[in-house]
Formats: structure tokens, sequence, C-alpha cells
């Protein structure tokens, strides 16, 4: 993706939250169909928040966030398949694989999306992979009485790091996407 596509750069426009990148293409289209054939035989579970669910489907590995109890719980392995999709995301991030102990993947039916949050603090850096269609990935940030925002278009194969300001002061959403999307994102823990 060039500047002009992320619409960073006419008349003068922001510049990408401290701490956040994207990159196009970080796995192949022959990995992404591989991907994509084994993703939806995972178990994946209607998002509950509070008692309400969402219209996206999760299934997370290695640790799990239950949010009712505010913690993290021991989760099953990471499967295999995912593996080298997390080596991907870790070289893409400057991490090692072995740190990225948490994955999430999530299904967005068409008109599915996120809404505005901040990763939770158990967890450090975020490193997400799209899957099979496009979404847009916004982030906000307060400043002073109005909001500093940053939109872009986050392609089926790319990646996107969240970390330091970008991960601890903007929060980021998802609005419904259009058509089926997937993603898989990375965590590593913090320090406990
Ligand atoms: O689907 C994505 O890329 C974003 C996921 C996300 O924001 C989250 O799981 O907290």
């Amino acid at each position: 993706m060039t500047s002009d596509q992320l619409g960073l750069f006419a008349t003068p426009g922001p510049t990408l939250p401290e701490g956040f990148r994207y990159r196009a293409d970080v796995i192949t289209p022959a990995e992404e169909r591989a991907l994509l054939e084994r993703i939806p035989t995972l178990p994946l579970k209607e998002f509950e928040f509070h008692g309400f669910t969402g219209k996206r489907r999760t299934v997370s590995y290695g640790w799990r966030y239950e949010f009712g109890e505010e913690r993290l719980h021991k989760a099953n392995d990471i499967p295999e398949f995912l593996l080298g999709a997390r080596d991907k995301a870790a070289a893409f991030a400057g991490l090692e694989p072995e740190a990225l102990q948490h994955v999430l993947v999530t299904e967005y039916a068409e008109g599915a999306g996120i809404g505005w949050h901040r990763d939770k603090a158990v967890f450090g850096d975020v490193v997400g992979i799209s899957l099979l269609s496009d979404c847009t990935f916004r982030l906000r940030r307060r400043a002073g009485e109005k909001w500093e925002r940053v939109n872009l278009t986050a392609e089926p194969r790319s990646a996107y790091l969240l970390s330091g300001p970008s991960r601890t002061e903007w929060e980021h959403s998802i609005p419904g996407v259009d058509t089926l999307r997937y993603s898989i994102t990375f965590r590593n823990l913090k320090e406990r």
C-alpha cells in the first residue's frame, strides 16, 4: 500500500500513530488459502461480553482472556497450522515467534465489526493479519475536546502492529465489514 492509498499525505494529513506499522503482503496468496481452508473448521463462538453476544465469532489459543473475570486462563495450544502465520507476524514486528503466546482468530460476517477499544493491559504488542477481505482500520486518540483520528484500509494478507503509544494511548475499531473477513491477532503478554 502506498502512502496515497492510506490517504495520509494528501493536503497535509495525519501521520500514523507512533508505534503503529502496516505492511501489505506479509503472507502469500497460497498461505492465505491454506489458512482459509482450516479457519472455518475451528470452534469459533459468538463473542460474548458481560452477557451480550456480538456478531463476530472468535477462538483463542495459548491464553484466553475471560472478560467476566478480567483475567487470563490457559487455553488450548496454538494449532500447528497457525505457526507459519505467527512466524511471519513475529518477523514483521521484530519479535520472537515464541513471545506471541496468545492467538485470537476472529470471523467477521458481513456487517460485523468491532467497537472502539484498547486491548486489555495484560497484553503487550498486538500483531494482526487480515484475511479474505478489506476492512477500514480506525484509530483515535483524545486531543483536548476533540479526537485525533487516522483511518487506513487493512488489506487481505497484510499485517499491522500496535505497539507503544498506538497500543496504549490510541483506541482502534473496525466498522461493519462489507463481506466476510477473518483476522488472526497475535499478542505477547506483559510481565506479571
Ligand atoms: O480484526 C482485527 O484486525 C482487530 C481485532 C481487535 O481489535 C481485537 O481483537 O481486539
